[in-house]
């Protein structure tokens, strides 16, 4: 006897056609997912993000503690004062953090120090990764549960219609002093929310071809 609660598991199996059919339309959805860094100022339903928050919620994670704060801010000073700390950061990292190696490999995606994208977005949403629960015990794979969360958040928010942005200005611990996250959070992604600016272009990459990236036994 397990000294565990179990639940009986909600499965529903599916016929081989329609499987085909939810394998081809996410891989779809997900290569037309780009970063977006030209958004437009037209405001979101926030419904449809806390939507996707709450999917991403769902991840797995170690030892199933949850392991994540998801912020949600809106508020136009805070998105100010977001990117003027984003951009203090990310003038250092062009100037002289940067090796000329890692500014080559940006070069293509036309980055620089200016996040215009930080106040343009309706809505930024900041993921923080906690290191330690409530009673000061250590979580377990931290980086890989939220990690995970990241994913499904970015998934969820384009099929919900959303453009998206895996931002990570560093360091970035200037996100939790401005959110007042406790010590033990750390901030692990940025991403602004919205549409895309009517005129947004983004560069022509190439992603590698499902045999480039899949082995088999
Ligand atoms: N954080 C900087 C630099 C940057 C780094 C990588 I790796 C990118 O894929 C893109 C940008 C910035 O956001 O501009």
């Amino acid at each position: 006897m397990p000294t565990f609660l179990t639940q009986p598991l909600d499965f529903e199996k599916q016929d081989e056609p329609t499987m085909r059919d939810a394998a081809a339309s996410y891989r779809r959805a997900m290569q037309t997912r780009r970063s977006v860094r030209d958004f437009s100022t037209s405001p979101i339903p926030l419904d449809v993000v806390r939507e996707a928050i709450y999917a991403a919620a769902q991840a797995p994670s170690g030892a199933n503690k949850q392991p994540w704060t998801f912020a949600l801010v809106t508020c136009p000073e805070i998105k100010s004062r977001i990117r003027a700390a984003a951009e203090k950061e990310e003038r250092s990292f062009y100037e002289t953090r940067a090796t000329a190696d890692w500014l080559a490999d940006l070069a293509p995606l036309g980055t620089d120090e200016e996040k215009a994208f930080l106040e343009d977005a309706p809505a930024l949403i900041v993921v923080f990764a906690q290191s330690l629960d409530l009673d000061g015990k250590k979580h377990y794979y931290v980086k890989e549960s939220v990690g995970i969360a990241c994913g499904m958040l970015l998934s969820a928010l384009q099929l919900a219609g959303l453009a998206t942005l895996t931002h990570t200005p560093s360091p970035m611990q200037f996100l939790g002093e401005l959110l007042g996250r406790p010590k033990s959070e750390r901030a692990f992604l940025l991403s602004p929310v919205g549409y895309p600016a009517p005129d947004c272009r983004v560069p022509r990459i190439v992603r590698k071809a499902l045999e480039e990236v899949l082995v088999e036994f």
